[in-house]
């Protein structure tokens, strides 16, 4: 059986690829079906607005929205829908993501973008928040939620001892 559609993933360019490719594997590992696409705030804002516009009716429940440099993206997202807003600041280019992090953190009050850390970790998380939203309604998300969590820690612990 298909899994329904819950999370639309967005990013500003196939560049930011390598990054938003933590989202997807981590939606994968928790059975969350999700969308991909790949539109710009400054290149293809129609688009952009048309998903974010559309997203709700069409079953799309959380968005996560990747760029870097002047990061518009999750924020011009943020303007069109009632939908949970998760912002991946990409790092690389002349100021490391430091650019797309205030970029995409910097809202004005009343149009929130919940942001992530820059890269590769930033992009877990999103994935990982998406899941924490869903799970407030899914118990069997839920519950892997807290594996997951357990599974994390064992890791640590059994590594823990170092025989240096
Ligand atoms: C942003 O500009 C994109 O999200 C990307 O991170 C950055 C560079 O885009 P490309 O010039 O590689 O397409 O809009």
């Amino acid at each position: 059986m298909t899994k329904a559609v819950q999370v639309c993933v967005v990013m500003g360019s196939k560049s930011d690829l390598p990054v938003m490719e933590h989202v997807t594997k981590t939606l994968k590992e928790f059975e969350v079906g999700y969308e991909v696409r790949v539109l710009s705030a400054h290149r293809t804002p129609d688009a952009v607005l048309e998903l974010s516009r559309s997203a709700k009716e069409r079953g799309i429940r959380v968005l996560i929205a990747g760029a870097g440099g002047a990061a518009h993206l999750a924020g011009v997202i943020a303007s069109s829908t009632t939908l949970p807003v998760l912002g991946v600041p990409i790092g690389g280019g002349a100021l490391s993501g430091m650019d797309a992090l205030l970029s995409t953190v910097q809202m004005p009050g009343g149009v929130p973008v919940a942001t992530l850390a820059i890269g590769n970790a930033g992009a877990k998380n999103a994935a990982l928040l998406a899941v924490q939203i869903l799970a407030l309604s899914d118990e069997e998300l839920a519950q892997r939620l807290t594996d997951f969590k357990q599974k994390q820690a064992e890791k640590i612990i059994s590594e823990s001892i170092l025989d240096l």
